[in-house]
């Protein structure tokens, strides 16, 4: 006979927290968002091999997340899960992209030769928008350094025409460079100790490295929470599938990814373990996570196959209609609520402890706390980020009014059918997601700054200083819609609309 849950599944939407006390030590500023990304053996002691400063990771999607959210993500703390619905070559490289763009140190791009003249070095930096340029033996990003010319070096108009840039430049003789290998911090003491704008990074043969720039050590002071890898490159996640895994995988390995998510709409099945399997056998050390799952059993069942983190949620995303087209799913928050019960008793029973990821449905800010409040380690978000400059889909105006593009995986546009397949002979393929626009929110450090600033604000109301804290201490209640009515402004007419959408 057909098992019935007793209680119909719910929302965010229809859940608030009730605060707790807060004593005078818990502020906003004392609290810690950093959270554990993949397993470990709590019990024994064990630290997580992989944590987060913020608990928000990106879509494997899309619309969502390519190179450049990627970065801007692991500037604030997150993790983006490159998008796999894409060549193997396409996705590797966006991976290598990440991990190339070293923070604070830039690779230059336009060198020139101490025999050029000062109009070619004005002519460089029209092109490219540096005013600093380094001058390089051959004149190539790698060449061996022989000074540096800046526009401040010199007035075009006062100096002769066709003059040369081994007059004008400052030689190595009076130029401070960095040994490569430096870390950012250290770059900064010597352009301090050495009052100068800029350092360039040599390799033991004087070979020009990099560029460490004043100016963005104090970008790069602007994001305390930046997520490094022990090479000081971001942290980057790749999507992957359940079909060319073992293609896929090292040439993502290669190009430096630390953590990967096997992306299905569903992932209660013998597919997952056995990519699960393969991949632990084949690449000792490697991290994947696993889902979409609604329910204990399949968390289990997912744990028990190897699964280094465990994604909860089947037809809550925005653009997702699967409930529709097929009648399964789950509410996001009755599904977060069960499976890190789960979770909690797994690792009572095993001592691991296999952190998990609400995915999809988040529409307010406050849906952050609240699953994490119920016990989520972290989220996914696809509709949020999607609506950031640094997301890949384009920005238009509708209506006057400057949207995003945003379509899920199981739309058409992205015909991403591989996150819906069950193998065997296929059906015919028929859409479980729409593509869309959505609002557009400028850049993502703000966004996610707001976000994160209401998340512990509210976790200070809840007498909570970290994310477990706040799973120990939270009091949820269920709300009715009339309360849910009650909590927006009611029987007054809002004079002004500057309120933020979420
Ligand atoms: P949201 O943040 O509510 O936009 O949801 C994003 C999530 O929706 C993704 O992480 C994924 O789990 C799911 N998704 C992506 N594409 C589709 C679809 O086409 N049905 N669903």
């Amino acid at each position: 006979m057909a098992y019935y849950f007793e209680e119909p599944s719910h929302t965010f939407g229809e859940y608030l927290l009730v605060p707790g006390y807060s004593s005078a030590e818990c502020t906003p500023d004392r609290v810690s968002l950093k959270t554990p990304v993949v397993k470990f053996n709590k019990k024994a002691g064990e630290t997580c091999p992989l944590t987060m400063n913020i608990p928000m990771v990106s879509a494997v999607m899309q619309a969502v997340s390519d190179d450049k959210l990627a970065i801007a993500l692991a500037k604030e703390g997150g993790i983006s899960f490159i998008f796999g619905s894409q060549t193997i070559e396409n996705q590797a490289a966006m991976v290598a992209r990440v991990k190339a763009y070293k923070a604070g140190f830039v690779t230059s791009d336009s060198n020139i030769r101490p025999d050029q003249t000062l109009e070619e070095v004005v002519e460089l930096s029209a092109k490219t928008g540096h005013s600093t340029v380094a001058v390089t033996e051959d004149g190539s990003p790698n060449g061996k350094l022989l000074g540096i010319i800046t526009s401040k070096d010199f007035r075009i108009g006062h100096c002769p025409a066709g003059s040369k840039v081994k007059d004008y430049m400052t030689g190595l003789e009076d130029l401070a460079t960095g040994k490569e290998g430096i870390d950012l911090s250290e770059a900064n003491d010597i352009i301090w100790e050495k009052k100068v704008n800029q350092l360039p990074i040599v390799d033991k043969n004087g070979n020009l490295v990099s560029l460490v720039f004043r100016k963005d050590y104090s970008t790069h002071a602007e994001h305390p929470n930046e997520l490094l890898d022990s090479k000081q490159r971001y942290i980057v996640g790749a999507g992957i599938n359940t079909r060319d895994y073992m293609e896929r995988v090292p040439k993502l390995l290669e190009a430096g990814a630390d953590v990967f998510v096997l992306d299905s709409s569903e992932g209660f099945s013998e597919w997952q373990a056995r990519a699960l399997k393969d991949l632990h056998a084949a690449f000792p050390g490697i991290k994947v996570g696993a889902g979409n799952v609604v329910d204990a059993e399949g968390f289990n069942f997912l744990a028990d196959a190897g699964a280094d983190f465990v994604k909860i949620g089947i037809g809550g995303g925005s653009i997702c209609i699967t409930r529709e087209q097929k009648g399964i799913g789950r509410g996001q928050a009755t599904a977060t609520i069960e499976v890190a019960k789960a979770r909690d008793e797994y690792f009572k029973k095993t001592g691991i402890y296999v952190p998990v990821c609400s995915d999809g449905g988040i529409v307010h800010d406050y849906h952050v706390t609240l699953a994490l409040a119920m016990g989520a380690d972290f989220v996914m978000l696809g509709r949020y980020f999607a609506r950031f400059d640094e997301s890949p889909s384009n920005k238009l105006v509708i209506n006057g009014n400057y949207v995003k593009e945003y379509w899920g995986e199981g739309s058409n546009r992205a015909r991403n059918w591989q996150r819906y397949d069950l193998g065997g002979k296929k059906g015919m393929a028929f859409e479980e997601g729409v593509d869309s626009y959505v609002p557009y929110a400028g850049h993502l450090h703000d966004g996610v700054g707001m976000t994160l600033s209401k998340v512990v604000h509210t976790m200070c109301n809840c007498g909570a200083l970290s994310i477990p804290e706040l799973q120990e201490k939270a009091k949820i209640t269920l709300v009715s819609p009339v309360t849910i009515q009650e909590g927006s402004a009611h029987d007054v007419t809002v004079r002004n609309t500057t309120s933020v959408q979420n």
